[in-house]
């Protein structure tokens, strides 16, 4: 569990993680000097029924918002520090939004000073701070006063926040492992060690990771958690991490240590987002903002899509400027640059979007409601034709390996092999399959089916939706296969009393021909287009050979030609193409073709330009049952 601080500068923060700890966090000469926190503190706080907790103290200096972002990503429990003498402030109003927008789970209130002012003076306080969450439409907050000087109060902060944590629910299990850096530094004879919040998953000892968005990849040699040596670092940790022949250079705040290969950095995402109302006026998609994500800062623009009118959320398209690491639910800040202030932020919905223009808006997408569910089935709707692949999906939605497949029930996808597809668009594609083999009946009445191949590329889709949808309607019945063909169930061929009699002609033109047979071209202009599909139903019937891709021989006149080669050849001679054209009578433009068609039989093999006979059994020799 990790307790983050929150509040306007000098409120009395790094007092109260000092009073509870005993930990000095303002640990930097300059920290000293101004008496300020200009960077993140950490400390561990031993809780009764809880154990040990993180405690990340961030500053509270308007300059400083950017590491008090980094502070806040991934905590449990946001602990806003109000000063009794002040009461709400700018940066209380400002680092409030940031915990609502960052979604933490628990918000609580230290009201820190008590020692001077009356109370009269804290009840009105505290009344100020109750309007502030209401505002907000925040939970009524649990406020603790006390103060870091007297120790008033600081055990029943303690006692209270014990209290709030036991309540947080553990975070999930069997997730993957992601480890935002929030500091890289050296240790003389460790090496370069980084730490941060485990935000999901576990890590062991001698693992091997990555660092993105950089890809760097590289083993764990050492693991610290809550700043005791460890094998293993869990969910809801903060940790140090050393990492095995890596530079401090290449793992700087803001990149992330993951561990499996399906990670990968984007810099187009579709999110949901809530725009403060008077900065969502002047905000256009060239406006350059400052995108806050876990430790990760990065300049990024965004366009809007529709506009949700009674909460003012809207689907956007982020651009960042830079590839970041991110995954589905993950929440962001947004700040504008020039006067530095946070205008609102947002949830994650696909961190990988495909270009595309924004679909409309959805009452399930809402900031507020937008869960894994709802996530798979706007990113599924998105990948089309697509589909999505399963293995992406745990960090593509933002959920457990475990939970994808009750995910995929809950969104009706259909699930193949490798990929999610939408009911939509596995019915769209089986009715492209209906119409292309409709349309091929049509045009080709003499043809007994579409070669399944053409069905495919006609289709143009991922080839496992093509399988989905083509094996779709052969269960159902409406399509069947017949060899490589696809035909309606019920389908034969109906040629007509003129196509009967052109076979016929076609029949006698090859056969009278014998050695020289016509072309299909020639065969084409004397009887027209049907003759493809004609002499396919001849060569079906056994009548004719395919020898060239352009020409058939009568099957008898064939037989016979590959019985003269065998009765006038020697086995094992080899014979050159002017001696086998006195054998066979035929000119070069015939001979070559029936001679490479009789090296594809394995009647003869080819030798130089010459060919040698081939011993085969006789059997072998029909040429009606082998097929080039
Ligand atoms: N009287 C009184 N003074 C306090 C108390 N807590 C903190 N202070 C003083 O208030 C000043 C600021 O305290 P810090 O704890 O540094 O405040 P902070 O919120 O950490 O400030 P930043 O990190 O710079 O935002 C210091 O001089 C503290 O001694 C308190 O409970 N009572
Ligand atoms: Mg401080």
């Amino acid at each position: 569990m990790i307790i983050g601080t929150a509040g306007h500068i000098d409120h009395g923060k790094t007092a109260l993680v000092k009073a509870l700890t005993g930990v000095d966090t303002d640990r930097l000469p300059e920290e000293k000097r101004r008496g300020i926190t200009i960077d993140l503190g950490f400390a561990s706080l031993e809780l009764d029924g809880v154990g040990t907790v993180g405690v990340i103290d961030v500053p509270g200096h308007e300059d400083f918002v950017r590491s008090m972002v980094v502070g806040a990503s991934g905590i449990d429990l946001g602990l806003l520090v109000i000063a009794a003498d002040e009461g709400v402030m700018p940066q209380t109003v400002e680092h409030l939004s940031i915990l609502q927008l960052l979604d933490i789970p628990l918000i609580a209130v230290a009201l820190t000073k008590s020692d001077l002012v009356d109370s009269e003076w804290i009840a009105m306080v505290q009344q100020d701070v109750l309007r502030l969450f209401t505002q907000k439409q925040l939970r009524e907050p649990t406020i603790m006063v006390c103060s870091s000087r007297t120790g008033a109060g600081i055990d029943g902060v303690r006692a209270t926040l014990s209290s709030l944590l036991m309540n947080v629910a553990r975070r999930r299990a069997g997730d993957v492992f992601r480890l935002p850096i929030d500091r890289a530094f050296t240790i003389k004879g460790t090496g370069t060690v980084v730490t941060g919040t485990v935000w999901s998953g576990e890590l062991n000892v001698d693992a091997p990771v990555f660092i993105l968005p950089s890809k760097r990849s590289t083993r764990v040699r050492r693991l610290e958690q809550h700043g005791r040596m460890t094998s293993r670092i869990e969910a809801g940790s903060r940790a140090a991490v050393a990492l095995a022949g890596v530079e401090v250079s290449e793992a700087p705040r803001g990149s992330v240590v993951v561990r499996d290969e399906t990670w990968m950095p984007t810099s187009l995402f579709e999110a949901v987002v809530r725009i403060d109302r008077a900065s969502a006026q002047a905000l256009t998609s060239r406006t350059r903002l400052r995108l806050h994500a876990g430790a990760t800062e990065v300049g990024a623009q965004l366009t809007r899509g529709a506009v949700q009118r009674s909460t003012g959320d809207a689907l956007a398209r982020v651009v960042t400027d830079a590839p970041i690491v991110l995954r589905g639910g993950d929440r962001f800040v947004l700040r504008l640059p020039a006067p530095l202030r946070t205008i609102g932020g947002g949830v994650v919905v696909d961190p990988h979007a495909r270009r595309r223009r924004l679909p409309a808006w959805s009452d399930k997408l809402a900031l507020l409601s937008t869960d894994a569910a709802t996530r798979l089935r706007y990113i599924l709707e998105a990948q089309t034709t697509h589909g999505l692949q399963k293995s992406a999906i745990p960090i593509r939605v933002g959920c457990t390996a475990a939970e994808v497949d009750e995910l995929a029930v809950a969104t009706d996808a259909y699930v193949a092999t490798h990929n999610l597809f939408t009911p939509a668009v596995v019915e769209q594609v089986m009715a492209s399959v209906r119409r292309i083999v409709a349309e091929f009946e049509i045009r080709s009445p003499l043809a007994v089916g579409v070669p399944t191949r053409t069905v495919r590329e006609s289709l143009r889709v991922n080839e496992e939706l093509a399988d989905v949808a083509i094996s779709g309607l052969q269960g159902s019945g409406e399509i069947e296969s017949a060899g490589p063909l696809l035909r309606r169930v019920g389908w034969t061929p109906s040629p007509t009393a003129r196509d009967v009699e052109a076979t016929n002609h076609l029949a006698h033109d090859i056969c009278a021909a014998e050695h020289e047979p016509p072309s299909v071209g020639e065969l084409v202009s004397r009887y027209g287009s049907s003759v493809p599909a004609l002499l396919r139903i001849l060569e079906r019937q056994g009548r004719i050979v395919q020898v060239e891709r352009d020409r058939y021989y009568d099957r008898m006149a064939l037989n016979a030609m590959i019985m003269q080669l065998r009765e006038s050849l020697k086995p094992g001679e080899i014979y050159a193409p002017a001696q086998l054209r006195d054998v066979l009578g035929s000119s070069r433009k015939f001979l070559i073709p029936f001679l490479e068609f009789c090296d594809r039989r394995g009647i003869t093999e080819r030798r130089g330009d010459g060919r040698v006979l081939k011993e085969i059994p006789e059997v072998l020799l029909d040429t009606s049952t082998t097929r080039s």
